[in-house]
């Protein structure tokens, strides 16, 4: 029984929205008078009974699941386990003491409501009133205004207009959100040249040096800046000033909107304001790891963290447990990365399911060459080839060899590639890509370290539930903290700050937060942890149909879409109509960073904003083809403002399906109470 069945037939069956906990419940910034439970019962009401609220009861069952597994290992700990681990934590901790950096002054700045305030700007008569930008199906962003009334970001339109009668609707132009950018990071540059770009509308610098040259302080040069960006663009902006990215993106979410606060560069400071802070106010601390920590461990605040800190060292995976001491320290990154660093070369290929095995040996050979002459051409030798293998049910497998010598021969490539892929026969597959990384430039043939590992690692990308027998013989292993990690898995501190050369335009990087989601990915998977990097890297190298070559810029990031249960399940399975669900193929994160569709920048440590906005493209898909079914759902009348055809919807219609894209469920199969609450 969940949750929320449980509060249906419990004591709390007058009110069972209050253990209906969505994204819609957490607080952005100005929502804070907002009355909690009224927005979780409209949601609960809204969606009770749609595929969305199903999803929902899954995902807490799933969560609920992994607070038991966490609670039965911590149950088998001893005394002696406990001050074991306390060791271990006392030494962890003064090594990142050891590591703390207060030379530099960094600054986060964030535009305040973004995409609502672009719209206000150009059409001046919203202001002061509550909109949002987006649909019916799902919103990007809402006004100040609009917040008081619970109405938010990834929220569907249909629950906002319910919990704000009044609000008004403003469709989504990239456009001009594009070019406010664009205005904005030409003052972010004054100030620091090598600023990094974290998405439209937030970035990081590194003031020390304008700040030394200038004889001016942290507040004083983010009061200028702050300044300079209003006058460049009519919009405000908040501002995070700090020792380091980590603290100073928690900063400049505490004055919001159009204020600032300054976090200065002293150890006492840092400690005081770290200790209370909520767990969740952590970048990349997501609802999972939240509910885990809590549900577990009591934790909500860093200073609760530190204090359980050999409890961590023993429950969690190593690097899990250094994330949550160096957050619980106030640590985080202070160094700007400058160098470009290519960590993997790729290819893949989308084709027709099929499993005919000759077909798929064929496809084979293609891919190896291509890889090896792509390798060639760069002058780069690898030496862990990776194979991924899209099932005919959109089941995602990744297998890795990790070869003694380096090599770009494609007969090497194929040689290895066919051994990973027999060990999958039979299968149908739809998706294989071939990825060479651990390179070493110029050593062609070269012995590897032979300190190092090299039996291949297999790499198991399994559903995230960890069903499937590799991933269930990964999980009791992945529990506990001293777990032998596999030779190839992901080194976040090698590959969490790449810039990233090939994004057009400006330099973006990958922050602390994003490290900091692939925490609340381990655990999300840790039925699966040892997939962790093969499946990150699978995703980030999501491709449409028929494309060839990526060059990963990194390779933490976008896993949640890739492996959500959830999403298997809809990729799988058929709904009750019998309809097959859109698939997502079509949906990925360019350069790790941009939405495929619509163009949207969201950074990795977005992780349940990129899930909402995948789930946004795919309601707006499902509404779209209602429409044009007839208009089987009748749409409630939205206050849209007047609006010529801007090149956005140009280009949406321009992405109308294929045939082959298969069929759709009707949007009032996701959210069943779409037509009936208006
Ligand atoms: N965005 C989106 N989908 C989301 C979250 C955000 O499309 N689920 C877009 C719209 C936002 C922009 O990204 O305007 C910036 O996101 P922020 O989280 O910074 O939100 P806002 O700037 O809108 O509000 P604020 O920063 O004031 O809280
Ligand atoms: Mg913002």
């Amino acid at each position: 029984m969940t949750e929320i069945e449980k509060s249906n037939s419990g004591n709390d069956s007058a009110r069972p929205w209050q253990t209906y906990n969505t994204v819609y419940t957490t607080a952005k910034a100005g929502m804070e008078g907002v009355d909690k439970e009224k927005v979780q019962r409209v949601v609960y009401e809204m969606s009770k009974g749609s595929k969305y609220f199903e999803h929902e009861e899954k995902k807490e069952a799933y969560m609920k699941q992994k607070i038991e597994s966490f609670r039965a290992q911590l149950a088998k700990l001893t005394d002696s386990d406990v001050s074991h681990h306390q060791k271990i934590a006392d030494r962890k901790i003064a090594e990142l003491e050891a590591t703390r950096d207060l030379s530099r002054i960094w600054l986060h700045v964030d535009m305040d409501a973004f995409y609502a305030a672009v719209e206000t700007l150009s059409n001046p008569s919203l202001e002061g009133k509550p909109m949002a930008v987006g649909s019916m199906s799902m919103l990007s962003t809402a006004n100040y205004e609009a917040r008081k009334f619970g109405v938010r970001a990834a929220m569907p339109g249909f629950i906002a207009r319910k919990l704000c009668p009044e609000l008004i609707f403003v469709p989504i132009d990239f456009k001009k959100y594009t070019h406010i950018s664009g205005l904005t990071r030409k003052v972010f540059h004054r100030y620091d040249p090598n600023f990094l770009a974290a998405s439209l509308d937030e970035a990081y610098l590194d003031i020390t040096n304008f700040c030394n040259d200038k004889g001016m302080t942290g507040a004083q040069v983010a009061e200028e800046l702050r300044e300079c960006i209003h006058e460049e663009t009519g919009l405000t902006c908040s501002a995070g000033v700090a020792p380091n990215r980590l603290l100073a993106k928690v900063c400049s979410d505490i004055n919001k909107p159009n204020g600032q606060f300054i976090l200065p560069n002293e150890r006492a400071a840092v400690v005081t304001f770290i200790s209370s802070l909520p767990i969740r106010k952590i970048g990349g601390i997501g609802k999972v790891t939240e509910n885990i920590l809590k549900g577990v461990l009591g934790i909500t605040t860093c200073e609760e963290m530190l204090q359980k800190s050999s409890i961590i060292c023993a429950l969690f995976p190593h690097t899990s447990a250094d994330f949550f001491l160096s957050v619980s320290l106030g640590i985080g990154r202070t160094d700007t990365p400058q160098v470009t660093q290519r960590k993997s070369m790729s290819t893949e290929r989308t084709f027709s399911s099929t499993g005919n095995e000759t077909l798929i040996f064929q496809k084979l050979v293609d891919l190896s060459e291509n890889l090896s002459s792509d390798m060639k051409k760069e002058g780069i030798h690898g030496r862990t080839l990776t194979l991924k293998l899209k099932t005919a049910c959109f089941e995602v497998r990744t297998w890795a060899v990790t070869l003694p010598y380096y090599t770009c021969s494609s007969e090497d490539i194929l040689k290895h590639a066919k051994k990973l892929l027999k060990a999958e026969l039979p299968v149908s597959l739809r998706l294989m890509g071939l990825r060479m990384s651990h390179f070493s430039e110029g050593r062609e043939g070269v012995a590897a370290d032979p300190k190092q590992k090299t039996l291949s690692n297999f790499l198991v990308a399994e559903d995230a539930s960890g069903r499937g027998p590799r991933a269930q013989a990964q999980s009791e292993s992945s529990l506990c903290s001293d777990i032998q990690e596999p030779s190839e898995s992901i080194d976040f501190a090698d590959t969490h700050q790449i810039r990233d050369s090939e994004h057009t335009g400006t330099s973006h990087f990958h922050s602390e937060a994003e490290t900091q989601e692939t925490f609340d990915h381990q655990i999300d998977n840790f039925n699966a942890k040892v997939s962790h990097h093969d499946t990150v890297g699978a995703s980030t190298e999501l491709l449409p149909a028929g494309t060839g070559r990526l060059v990963e810029s990194d390779l933490s990031s976008g896993l949640f879409e890739e492996i959500s249960f959830d999403q298997q399940k809809r990729n799988c399975s058929n709904d009750e109509t019998g309809s097959s669900l859109y698939p997502r193929e079509s949906m990925f994160w360019l350069n790790d960073y941009q939405c495929s569709v619509c163009g949207a920048e969201l950074p990795p440590s977005f992780t349940e904003e990129r899930q909402e906005h995948f789930d946004f493209h795919l309601a707006e898909r499902l509404q779209d083809e209602e429409s044009s079914n007839k208009n089987r759902l009748v749409k409630p009348k939205l206050r849209f403002v007047e609006k010529e055809e801007t090149s956005y919807n140009r280009q949406k219609k321009k992405q109308k399906r294929s045939p082959s894209r298969g069929k759709h469920i009707p949007i009032d199969v996701f959210f069943a109470k779409t037509s009936q609450n208006f």
